[in-house]
């Protein structure tokens, strides 16, 4: 069985954490993840911060394992919701989205791990200064809020430039991704768009089934007019946002205004015209619904047998440097 310092840090069974994702992944989902050996997390997202306490203590009613929160920083909510996760002294917070630094203090002095999610070198450092217990590097094959860089060449580098442990995020929905992410030396991965196929996923099944259907190419980017990249799949509510966005006619505000409310739609209600349907590069990897427990049993068998072969095909191969 795979283990590394990851599961040490803060005793979990498989170096995995279910990616936070906003209006979907609650405590139901994330202790599902947890009691299987992984570390769920409940997204904050824009919620109020007592629905995040709530959340907080039906995960703690549904698993003695570690869980972790995420505190999106782009949230009116941040700073209450920092408040709660350190006076409720969870396990682990991890943040996406902006900076956390401000509230590093108040988590640190209630024993809460924060780590932090990085899209570039500079700001892997500065949580590491600050204090994080690890980072997650995510790459823009993620869903949601994208940094620039790519998984592949932006862990490798965020692993270069700290000395906590990298866990990688982005692209990684199997085995082989799982494999990879050690092989630029991450210690552990986040995953999100595999979670959306979850048995114990509450989003609704219009949403599963999309994520089922797509194939590599049905995600796209929106929101760079607006400063921050959403990834998210095809759909006529991502297609009409993407040309409102080269229309110069159009104010910010009207933007804004156009694509609140839409993660909700798609999570909540389904809606298929209007919804906004975050998900990642990788659900085209995505190909059928199972339990917590199954997803990340295969994975690590996965990476395993994966590793593996790598390692023989090295041993044998005529001009590698092992011959
Ligand atoms: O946060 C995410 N993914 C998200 S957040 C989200 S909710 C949302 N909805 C609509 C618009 C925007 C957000 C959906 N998906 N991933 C983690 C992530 N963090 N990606 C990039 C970053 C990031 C960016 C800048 C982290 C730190 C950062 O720092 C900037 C600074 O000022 O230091």
């Amino acid at each position: 069985m795979i283990r590394t310092s990851l599961c040490e840090l803060l005793g979990i069974a498989y170096p995995m954490f279910q990616g936070a994702m906003a209006w979907i992944s609650d405590a139901t989902l994330a202790a599902a993840v947890s009691e299987a050996g992984g570390l769920g997390i409940i997204a904050a997202g824009n919620a109020a911060a007592e629905f995040v306490r709530e959340q907080i203590r039906i995960a703690r009613a549904k698993t003695n394992k570690p869980f972790g929160v995420n505190v999106m920083m782009m949230s009116p909510y941040a700073e209450e919701i920092a408040r709660v996760t350190a006076a409720e002294k969870v396990p682990v917070v991890t943040t996406g989205a902006g900076n956390p630094a401000g509230y590093m203090q108040a988590w640190l002095e209630n024993g809460v791990k924060v780590i932090p999610v990085v899209p570039s070198t500079g700001i892997a450092k500065r949580m590491e200064r600050v204090g994080a217990a690890a980072v997650i590097a995510e790459g823009g094959e993620s869903g949601g809020h994208v940094g620039d860089l790519t998984t592949m060449t932006l862990v490798p580098q965020v692993c270069g430039a700290v000395r906590i442990p990298v866990l990688a995020a982005g692209g990684i929905a199997d085995g082989r991704g799982i494999a990879a992410a050690f092989m630029l030396g991450a210690v552990g991965v986040q995953v999100g768009t595999r979670f959306l196929t979850a048995k114990e996923c509450g989003v609704h099944q219009n949403y599963k089934n999309k994520v089922l259907k797509a194939k590599d190419i049905d995600t796209m980017l929106t929101g760079k007019r607006l400063g921050h990249p959403v990834r998210s799949l095809k759909t006529p509510f991502s297609r009409t946002l993407f040309e409102k966005e080269y229309d110069s006619s159009i104010t910010n505000e009207a933007l804004e205004k156009y694509a609140e409310g839409a993660l909700r739609l798609a999570a909540v209600e389904g809606d298929e015209q209007n919804g906004c349907f975050l998900a990642g590069q990788a659900a085209g990897l995505v190909t059928r619904e199972q339990t917590a427990r199954e997803i990340l049993a295969e994975m690590f068998e996965e990476a395993e047998r994966v590793l593996q072969t790598a390692r023989d095909s090295i041993q044998y191969d005529p001009i590698g440097s092992n011959s």
